[in-house]
Order: structure tokens, then sequence, then C-alpha cells
């Protein structure tokens, strides 16, 4: 089979003898990028697929090779199993790379990569099952001593049962549905009286949202703060964890930024947290890179919330602050490498923030934005870190997730993060879409997000934060300005009789001139 496309690059020197020859890269955006980037530092050679709304996209000129899928609709395309599959093979990739979303944890997929006789770089099926279901996994957790929530098994038809369980956890107590995600099927209740109405209420948002109404109560944490532990596993049984993000800014259930180490989690605090990850792991018989999800409850309690057995969007910032290359990890686990570092070779140096820049608009209740870049400008220097999928000319498509880029930045300290990330922030230029970005430079000059005091309700508790400018694009203001500044002055001067602008571009001066006059007095589009 002959690739769609043979963008041209030579292979790149690699530093280590090369853990696969060939891997597919299941996915598109900046996540595609990034892993197809890793594989070409590995020395491997780099496949990549794409959709028709793709087909100029980043991840297909950087590949290696690149295959044609289908239509946008995911399910035509990124989320065809049997399409990709067999495009490996046909390839001759031996192993492939899901990334986030799309197929990342779908254990069909990871069964039908090993049928075929290639590697799925994630979790085993079984693993991804277990901690798929969320009661299963809860008492998995409880069996392997790491704290959960206090909370019910799922509860019976009988509303007096409900009641006498709520008294033992005491009010405020959260139904949660099993198979829940996303809060979907949550309710808080803050009196015996509401159980009946929102116990019904929350079943049937469940019955809709996942064809089964099951649900548990827990006790209601109030204010917690979202802190997740970066952990990998080998196939042989080693198991480390990576410190913690914090990822407590967040609206309707998306991460907005995340940032490592979290500002309320001291070293001591980290042993213990990532000591519960790592036998969170250990218990689901969990192998490559994945995340251990607590909740933070504001008497510095931390409970157990999930796993999630892919590689994260926010994983630079680990990677910043530990030198760690996730991806590289990951494609050493999956071919059988051991780990080559212990627990005690993990340190953590500096601070690391994450702004997700997003084609919605924070205006309109962060409503998808999609548009074409006609202009890109994307910020460097010290310490700064800029991940993205696309380039300017192309449309952001409407069939996908609309993370168009991340910014991640490091600093010595927190603070000099949050200065480096706002530097950062004023220096990118994206042209032509309505973005995250004035919201993320109005929340690093924010006084609450300076100090720290961060958990899930803090946009709710922030609603100025949400109503920013529009982006002012101060610089080509001011570039435009001093042009017409120019410009009254040389016809000032004309006027009084002077021989145009003087200087060497004098003698050519007249079009621009001219040009300019027409912008002097009527605008561009006048
Ligand atoms: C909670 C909680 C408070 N108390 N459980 C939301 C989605 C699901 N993954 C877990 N979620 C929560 N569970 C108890 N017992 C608050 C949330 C929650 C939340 C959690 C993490 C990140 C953002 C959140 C936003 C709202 C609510």
């Amino acid at each position: 089979m002959s690739p769609d496309r043979t963008p041209r690059r030579p292979m790149t020197p690699a530093a280590t003898k090369p853990p696969f020859r060939k891997v597919l890269v299941a996915n598109r955006g900046e996540i595609a990028v990034r892993i197809i980037r890793g594989l070409h530092e590995a020395g491997i050679r780099s496949v990549a697929v794409y959709s028709d709304a793709d087909r100029t996209a980043l991840h297909v000129r950087f590949a290696h090779e690149a295959y044609h899928l289908g239509p946008p609709e995911p399910r035509a395309s990124y989320l065809d199993i049997g399409k990709i599959v067999g495009i490996a093979k046909e390839c001759g990739a031996e192993a492939i790379h899901p990334g986030y979303g799309f197929l990342a944890e779908n254990a069909a997929f990871a069964r039908a990569c090993a049928e075929a006789g290639i590697v799925f770089i994630g979790p085993p099926p079984a693993a991804m099952e277990s901690l798929g279901d969320k009661v299963r996994a809860r008492a998995m957790m409880i069996e392997a001593g790491v704290p959960v929530v206090p909370g019910t098994p799922p509860l019976s038809a009988d509303a007096a049962e409900v009641v006498a369980r709520a008294r033992e956890i005491g009010f405020p107590v959260l139904i949660k549905a099993a198979a829940g995600g996303g809060g979907k099927g949550m309710r808080v209740v803050r009196s015996e009286k509401e159980i009946p109405s929102l116990l019904a209420q929350a079943r049937g948002e469940a019955a809709t949202a996942f064809g089964d109404d099951t649900v548990f109560l827990e006790k209601f944490i109030q204010r917690p703060r979202h802190v997740e532990v970066q952990v990998l596993a080998d196939a042989h049984g080693s198991v480390i964890h990576l410190g913690e993000r914090e990822c407590s800014i967040q609206r309707r259930h998306q991460k907005l930024i995340e940032e490592s180490p979290s500002p309320v989690v001291d070293a001591e605090t980290r042993a213990r947290i990532g000591e519960l990850a790592v036998r969170a792991v250990r218990a689901a018989g969990y192998v490559n890179a994945g995340t251990v999800e607590f909740l933070r409850d504001e008497d510095g309690s931390f409970y157990f919330m999930e796993v999630n057995a892919r590689l994260q969007v926010e994983h630079p910032v680990t990677e910043m602050v530990t030198g760690v290359d996730l991806v590289q990890a990951m494609l050493r686990v999956a071919a059988g490498e051991p780990l080559t570092m212990t627990q005690d070779d993990v340190h953590m140096r500096g601070h690391a923030i994450e702004c997700r820049i997003i084609a919605e608009d924070p205006k309109r209740n962060f409503t998808p934005a999609p548009g074409t870049i006609r202009g890109l400008r994307p910020p460097a220097g010290p310490g700064v870190r800029y991940d993205d999928g696309s380039s300017a000319g192309y449309t952001i498509p409407m069939f996908y997730d609309p993370l168009v880029a991340k910014l991640i930045c490091w600093g010595r300290t927190r603070r000099e993060a949050i200065a480096r990330t706002a530097r950062a922030l004023d220096e990118l230029r994206i042209d032509g879409l309505t973005t995250s970005v004035p919201f993320h430079r109005k929340v690093m000059r924010h006084r609450a997000f300076i100090e720290g005091d961060l958990h899930t309700g803090f946009l709710a508790e922030h609603p100025e934060l949400l109503d920013v400018d529009d982006d002012p694009w101060l610089d080509e203001i001011a570039v435009v300005a001093a042009a017409v500044a120019h410009f009254r002055r040389t016809e000032a001067r004309s006027k009084d009789g002077e021989s145009g602008a003087g200087g060497g571009a004098g003698g050519r001066a007249g079009r621009p001139a001219s040009n300019w006059k027409r912008a002097g007095r009527g605008g561009w589009r006048g």
C-alpha cells in the first residue's frame, strides 16, 4: 500500500535504539503533532491518518506517511477501528498510539490491535475496563486501601433506606450515577425532605444519559480542588509517580488551566498521595502512563475519584517540572522495556502552567467558535512551550474538539511561571479566531489566581473573569497609528512645498503615500 501523502522528511538521528521501527498515530490536532515529534526523536517512522477536514493539517505534514480515513465525521474517520487497524497492518506499523479522546480509552480498540498483532500504546484492555466502571473502581480502591469519599453501594428503590444512608453520611450528600461522567446524573441534597424529588431527577437523567439508572450516595465535598497524580508503570511490576497537577480552573467539566505542582501540595503530601496513586494503579493491573484523580477537601483530605487511562491534555506541565518525556516513556514501556528510573530519580524543579487555547467565546458561555486562522504568531523565549496542531490558513473543523493549542510556561517559582505565561500570552497572536486567550490574560492578573486560592467553583465565584475584552491587537493598532501619523506629517510637509519624506525610500514613496492617503481619509474598507 502506498501512502496518500508522503511528506519529504528524512529520519532523525535517534539517541538510543528505537523501541519500534514504525508507529501509527490514531489521532489529530495538537496531540497527534506532539506524538509524531516524539516518534521522530526516537528514530521511529511516523504514520498519520486524516479525515477530509484535516487534509492540510499539521500532523499530516509532519508525518513520514499519511493515509486518508474518510469523511470528517468521527464515526467515519478517527473512530473507525477497522479502517485504522487495517491501515496499520498494511503499512507495516508495529504499534498504534491513540493520543487522548477518540479511541484512547476504548478497550475494544486495544483488543483489535492485539488481535492484529499490533502493540496498543496504552494500558491493557482489562485494566481499562475495570477502571471505567465507577462502582467497580470504587470497590477496588476500598479493597486496596485507597481512600474514597464516604458513600454507599448502589441504592435500592427503598426511599426510607436512602434517607437512613444519607443521615449516616451527614448532609449535604451527593447523588451520583454509577455509569456517570461529566457530572451527569449528579444532584446535591442539602436536607432530608429533598431526597424523593432529587433522587427521581438523578435516576431519570442517568437513565437518559447512560441507559442505566443506578445511583449511589457520597458525602458532598464543598469547594474541592481537582488534584491528579501522574503515574508510570512498566510491564515488569515497577510503578513510579511523577508528582501532581492541579486542574481546578475548569468550566462545565472542561479544564482551562492546569499547573504543576499544586499550590497546596508540599513534599510530604506529594509522597503520600503519590504512594496512594501507585497503590491504585497496581490494584488495577495497570501498565503504561496513567493519571489518578483525587478530590482535595478544604480540610486537606484527599479522596480517589477515577483513573484516566491515557496520555492527558495537561501532560506537558509534568514534563516541564520533572524533565521526563512522557511520550518516550510510553513508547518504551509499550515495547516491553523496563522503566529506567526509580522513584528516587524523580525530582520536581520549579513550576509550570498550561493554558488551553480553545476556539471558543468566553463571553458566550464558552460556545465553540470555529473559523480560519488568518495569521499566527506563537510565543517563544525562555521557559515557553507552545504545542499546537495547525498553522495559518487552516480552518478549525467544527467536527472535533475546538482545542487549537496549549501554551505551557515554566518558572523557578509559581510567580515566575505566572509572569512568563502573562508575557507569552501577550506575544501570542491568533488572527481570525475567537479564542480563550484574552480570558487567560485576565486570569494571570487576577488576585485570587495569583494567591493560588483555587477550587472547582473558581470561575463561578469570579464571574468577572468571563467578561473579557475582545483581543485588542494593541501592537497592530500601534503600527497603523504610527503609519497614519507619519503620512500626515509627510502630507503636511509636501503642502508646505517640501520634497516628500526624505531619505532613500522617499523617491519611491509615491504609491505607498497614495495608499496611505486613502487609509487616512476613508479607512481601508471605507
Ligand atoms: C464530587 C464533588 C463533590 N463531592 N463528589 C464532577 C464530575 C465527576 N468526575 C466528579 N465530580 C465531582 N464529584 C463529591 N463527593 C464535586 C465534583 C465536581 C468536580 C470535580 C472535579 C472537577 C470539577 C468539578 C466540578 C464540579 C463538581
